[in-house]
């Protein structure tokens, strides 16, 4: 495989291992102040990244390529209200389908039809990803920070539950 694309795929598992990290930290963050289903949602959202990083690291090594990873940087651990935790999320999940779209070019350009192939489940994933991250701040905004209605959409976020994705490679 062309050496950018296979070391921009490595980069790549590095910042999906940060976004689950991330999103744990989230979870903290939601359980410390009684948001449980917040904190659900959150740390399933950090098995998917879990996931998407060792989709990544199956992919390279199924075409005989080194996996190396990286120290995962410490992610922030406090914000002012479950808003600020959602628009957090989207803004990262916006840095995630840039860093995405730009493995991708890379790729094209490389004519590594098999990777930008293998990345269409990735551009797919991102944009149902943005679109639940906004919709979340679209109810948060709708709401308000107090009361009964953050308490219904901490109900809504408990009911969220893991499922594996399914990916042909
Ligand atoms: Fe890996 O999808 Fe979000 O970041």
């Amino acid at each position: 495989m062309d050496k950018k694309v296979t070391s921009s795929l490595n980069e790549q598992i590095n910042k999906e291992f940060f976004s689950a990290y991330l999103y744990l930290s989230f979870a903290n963050w939601c359980e410390d102040q009684g948001l449980d289903g917040f904190a659900n949602w959150y740390q399933v959202q950090a098995q998917e990244e879990r996931d998407h990083a060792m989709m990544i690291v199956g992919y390279l090594q199924n075409n005989d390529e080194h996996v190396e990873y990286e120290a995962i940087k410490k992610p922030a651990s406090s914000w002012d209200s479950a808003l600020d935790v959602l628009k957090a999320g989207l803004a990262h999940e916006k840095y995630i389908t840039a860093s995405i779209n730009n493995i991708y070019a890379t790729a094209l350009e490389a004519k590594d039809f098999r990777t930008t192939q293998f990345l269409d489940w990735f551009i797919k994933e991102q944009n149902e990803e943005e679109t639940s991250a906004g919709m979340l701040i679209k109810k948060a905004e709708m709401i308000g920070k107090e009361g009964n209605g953050l308490y219904m959409l901490n109900q809504e976020l408990a009911s969220r539950v893991y499922t594996p994705p399914t990916v042909a490679e």
